[in-house]
Parts: structure tokens; sequence; C-alpha cells
């Protein structure tokens, strides 16, 4: 990358001090798009650039992302196939991980290997990660991912206020859902990598595809996802090209107490999940 020619400095007051950080045109952010992609699709992740200000418009204050409006961002979702591509090699080349859920851990595992696989051509890849399980210790989420997802034009999220006329009492909390164009409701937000010295002013928004279009519709896949998520029958309002796999879902509708029982993994006296004695990869 010819960082030297389509990059310059600028100066960045922050709440407390002055911060140097690097604007970048928006063919720079494509070339780190195409970076991370390399090393993320290997293993059945996506990513999307957004700017902190697309997210901060959106949501609430008290949800704000504490960076520069120009700030680029990436929005992490991983696919059907990141059970097989990422999760079973990880589970099977360890003999130790932390105390987090092990899909959690494994996802931290190769959020850290994307960050090394950049080149390291610029300092400013001075990067902050914010996992999609994160809370504030007033216990918000540190990231809405809907959000997040949407604005980086990764999925349509779709909510109670792109309906015209819905049939819901006032008082009554529908939750929204985020649909991937071409995995309808089979893949997850895992998270954003926010590079906290690089702004790419002239970033241009990209929309997400939005599929349903009609009330009728956008009224099935939230009655669909409120009232009976368990049935997965949100998933496929929009038909994907690839679903979880059976052992997929057993692993996923297995209550997180039990997972790592069915991994063949046992906790040490410390919390840390290691191998069973008698573990059997072959599930
Ligand atoms: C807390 C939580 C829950 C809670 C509450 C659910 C909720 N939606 O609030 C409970 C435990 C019930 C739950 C259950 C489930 N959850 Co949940 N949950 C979360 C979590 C951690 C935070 C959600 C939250 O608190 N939102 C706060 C509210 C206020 O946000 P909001 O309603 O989106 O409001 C904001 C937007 O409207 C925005 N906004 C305003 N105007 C506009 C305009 C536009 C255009 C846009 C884009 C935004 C926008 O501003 C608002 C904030 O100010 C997220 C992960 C995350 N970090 O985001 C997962 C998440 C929402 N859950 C998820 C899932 C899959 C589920 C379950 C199906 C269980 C499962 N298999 O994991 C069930 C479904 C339950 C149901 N009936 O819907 C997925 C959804 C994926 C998707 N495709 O959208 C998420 C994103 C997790 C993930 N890693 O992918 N969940």
């Amino acid at each position: 990358m010819k960082w030297e020619r389509r990059a310059y400095n600028i100066s960045v007051k922050m709440a407390d001090s002055v911060e140097t950080c690097r604007c970048v045109e928006p063919g720079i952010v494509s070339e780190l798009q195409g970076s991370l992609s390399g090393f993320f699709s290997q293993y059945g992740f996506e990513c999307y650039p957004f700017k902190v200000s697309w997210y901060n418009k959106k949501v609430d204050s008290s949800y704000h992302l504490a960076y520069h409006d120009d700030t680029l961002a990436f929005c992490i979702v991983s696919t059907p196939q990141m059970f097989d591509k990422a999760f079973k090699p990880f589970i099977a080349n360890i003999t130790k991980i932390g105390i987090r859920d092990p899909i959690d851990e494994c996802v931290a595992s190769y959020f850290k290997q994307a960050k090394e696989s950049l080149p390291a051509c610029d300092p400013s890849h001075e990067i902050d990660t914010i996992y999609d399980y994160e809370l504030h210790p007033n216990k918000k989420p540190k990231l809405l991912v809907q959000t997040a997802g949407h604005v980086s034009g990764s999925a349509y999220y779709y909510q109670r206020c792109d309906i015209q006329e819905d049939p819901w009492p006032k008082e009554k909390r529908i939750f929204g859902i985020s649909m991937h164009p071409k995995y309808g409701g089979w893949f997850a937000f895992r998270g954003a990598l926010i590079f906290k010295k690089l702004q790419c002013p002239t970033l241009p928004e990209s929309e997400p595809a939005r599929i349903l279009t009609t009330d009728a519709e956008i009224i099935d896949l939230l009655e669909k996802l409120n009232n009976n998520w368990q049935d997965n029958a949100y998933r496929d309002v929009i038909p994907p090209i690839d679903r979880y796999s059976e052992e997929q879902q057993v692993y996923f509708n297995t209550a997180p107490k039990d997972r790592a029982k069915l991994l063949g993994l046992e906790k040490d006296s410390e919390g840390k999940l290691q191998l069973a004695e008698s573990r059997d990869m072959g599930q």
C-alpha cells in the first residue's frame, strides 16, 4: 500500500488530549477491507467498514462510541461456515482455553490473528476491539451490533419503526432483527474493530440490502422472532444460500453451561477450560 502518498497526518482534539491521526482516502479503506477479508474469509467471517459518526447518528447518546466522527471501524459477522472453518479447528488445536465461552474465545483468537495479519506499514493500526457481548458497568452493551451492521451495509436491521401500520399494542416491546442478504438470519454479529488513529472523512455510506419491503413481510418476520425465535423460522424469511449445519444447531441449542462437555472440555481449578480425559472430537 502506498500509504505515504494517500494519507496525511491531522491533529484531533480528544476530551483531555490532542492526538495525531491519519486521514486516508476511501481507496485505502478498500485495501484495508481487502486485507482483513483475505484473512477473515478463510474462517467464515465477513467484515464491513463504517464511520463512527454513521453509528452515533442512529443511537441514543448513552450508546455513543467515544471516538472522532470520521474514525474508521469494521463490523465483523460470522457466517454459517465459521463453525467448521474456525471453531472446530480452534477447539481441536487447543489444550487450554480461557474462562470465556468457547465461541467467544475462538472469536477473540481470530480477531487477534486478523489484526496481526495486517501489513505493518502504518502506525495508525492501533485497533480497539469491541465484542458483541461486552457491557459497560451500567450493563448497557458497549456496541449495538445490529445498528453497526446496518450502517456498515452488512445486514438490514428490521425494526418496528420500519412498519407504517403495525398490529401490536403501543406498550408491547417488539425486538428487531437483522437479516443478511445471503444468509437470512443464519449468521451472528461478533463485534467491531475500531482503527482509532485512522479517519476517512469521504468514505461513501453503503446501504444494506432491504429485501423485505412490505409491512406484511416485516410484520411476519418480527412475529416469528418475537413469538417463537426458538424454532428458527425467522432465520428463513429471506431464503439463505447456507444455514447452520445440524451439528452447529445442536451446539447452539445446548445451554451454554453444557457446551464445554459437548466439545470434550472440562473446567480446571481456576475455571479455565481444558481437555477432558475422554475427549472425542469426532462429533
Ligand atoms: C440484550 C440482548 C438480548 C436480550 C434483549 C433483546 C433485545 N433485542 O434488546 C434477550 C436476552 C431477550 C435476547 C434474546 C435473543 N437474542 Co439477543 N441480544 C442482546 C444484545 C446483547 C443487546 C441488545 C440490546 O440491549 N439492545 C438495546 C436496544 C435499546 O437496542 P435497539 O432496540 O436496537 O435500539 C437502538 C436502535 O433502534 C437504534 N436506532 C434508532 N433509530 C434507528 C434507525 C436505524 C435505521 C438504525 C439502524 C438504528 C436505529 O437506536 C436504539 C438505541 O438508542 C445483542 C448484542 C448487541 N451487543 O447488540 C444481542 C442480539 C440482539 N441477540 C441476538 C439473538 C440471535 C437473540 C436470540 C434469537 C437468542 C439467540 N439465539 O441468541 C433471542 C431473541 C429474542 C427475541 N424474542 O427477539 C442477535 C440478533 C442477530 C440479528 N440477526 O439481528 C444479537 C445481535 C447478538 C449477536 N451477537 O448477533 N437478546
